[in-house]
């Protein structure tokens, strides 16, 4: 039995008072899903399985270029940062892994894994940084890393990576996340080609310092920190990178990592039928890179792409298995918050995606019924599963309102007692 951060005494008090209007919500919506032939234990059973990972970094405070304001009580180290990644696994009971990014969170591996494991937290994707400069490194990433002119720099990079790898094997990791910086701030500073190609030698002495049973997600991101060019930018030279490497290679797709617009449902389709979708970056955007919350600005956009995963689980595509992480930068909320929520909003755009009639759809398809076949997945999408979500999660241990129970824990005031306000921190979202 693993320890909990958050007493028992008031989980469960806070559920009692809460239980009986839920199992009320549950049975009617179970009634009005039963109509549509749709069993709703079912896809409880679904929700409860479901998980995503937790990034190390999103437990602090984030920044922008202009400011970063630290909240009260913010994680010193990466061993505050487990035990806040601690208290969202269990009210939420969806987020049972962390993911770590180094050097930001290095430490010895054993004492991580220790640490972790007395929360019953495992670890997913690692994540290598050569995007900023270390302390004491020797050569700089100021123009670049895995694809940089100089061999050295280069050889720096990879050896960084391969470190990743090290590390991630002592806590049971299974991938290793490239998500590099390099790019161009005026045309001419650099040859697309040449860049690619010493890109793409660099990430073959990575891949081949892969385990047999790991996967290597490489993270496309149109622009910044470069505003000119960028050597991994989008979906098709992401895949071509995964085509170039290997079976163990797959592409990594962050949703606020794509131009104004663009069709990210269609991306995530594409990838499934060529069997490259690796995994996710969840977060919200309205503009850029905004990396708001999960669902917070678009949560029908996050619920057509979930549409596509349901549907490639459904139909048992060949190997597909993608990682689901969060990828967010919080700015003016209490980061564990936004971080229940959001693990909340990724599940409830799964569990809608699972009441789509896809016979119902498939047939409108054939029968070029427009109207009727949107409005299948409108019919879906409308639908409020937060009775599923509450059940699973009271099912489980976790929290009927995860934020309510956190509030009333005082975890908040508890931790800013215990720890100093640090100037600075490690920021920088990927
Ligand atoms: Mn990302």
């Amino acid at each position: 039995m693993s320890e909990t951060i958050i007493s028992a005494d008031l989980v469960a008090s806070h559920n009692a008072t809460r239980k009986a209007n839920l199992e009320r919500d549950y049975a009617s919506l179970g009634e009005r899903l039963d109509r549509r032939g749709i069993a709703i234990d079912a896809i409880r059973d679904k929700v409860e399985k479901f998980a995503v990972a937790i990034p190390s970094w999103g437990v602090g405070t984030g920044g922008t270029r202009f400011a970063r304001f630290p909240g009260a009580g913010e994680p010193r180290d990466i061993f505050d940062k487990i035990e806040d990644c601690a208290v969202i696994k269990q009210l939420t009971q969806a987020t049972p892994t962390v993911s770590l990014h180094i050097p930001w969170d290095k430490a010895d591996p054993n004492r991580l894994k220790q640490a972790a494991s007395r929360f019953g937290l495992g670890f997913d994707a690692m994540n290598s940084n050569t995007f900023s400069d270390a302390r004491d490194q020797k050569l700089s990433y100021k123009f670049g890393s895995l694809s940089h002119a100089d061999a050295g720099t280069r050889r720096q990079a990879v050896e960084h990576n391969l470190e990743c790898i090290e590390i991630g094997k002592t806590l049971g990791s299974k991938a290793l996340t490239v998500w590099i910086g390099d790019g161009s701030n005026f045309p001419g500073q650099v040859n697309f080609a040449k860049a690619f190609e010493r890109y793409l030698d660099a990430m073959k002495e990575i891949y081949a310092g892969l385990p047999a049973d790991w996967k290597l997600f490489s993270e496309h991101k149109m622009y910044e920190p470069a505003f000119y060019s960028t050597v991994v930018q989008d979906w098709g030279t992401n895949y071509m990178i995964a085509q170039e490497l290997g079976d163990k290679a797959f592409c990594l797709v962050d949703l606020g990592h794509h131009a104004p617009n663009v069709n990210i449902e269609m991306i995530v389709s594409r990838l499934i039928q060529f069997k490259k979708l690796g995994g996710f970056h969840f977060n919200d955007s309205k503009y850029g890179d905004d990396d708001l919350d999960a669902g917070s600005i678009d949560p029908y956009r996050l619920f057509l792409v979930f549409n596509e995963l349901v549907d490639a689980e459904l139909s048992g595509a060949d190997g597909f298995d993608p990682a689901h992480m969060l990828d967010q930068s919080h700015n003016v909320t209490d980061p564990i918050e936004s971080l229940m929520l959001s693990a909340v909003e990724v599940q409830r755009a799964y569990a809608q995606a699972l009441l789509v009639d896809r016979k119902a759809l498939e047939g409108f398809q054939d029968l070029n019924d427009a109207l009727m076949a949107t409005q299948t997945l409108k019919a879906a999408y409308r639908t409020d599963v937060e009775p599923i979500l509450a059940m699973a999660r009271l099912k489980t241990g976790g929290a009927i309102d995860p934020v309510a129970a956190y509030r009333a824990a005082g975890y908040r005031a508890e931790v800013a007692a215990e720890r100093p306000a640090v100037a600075g921190g490690s920021g920088g979202i990927v």
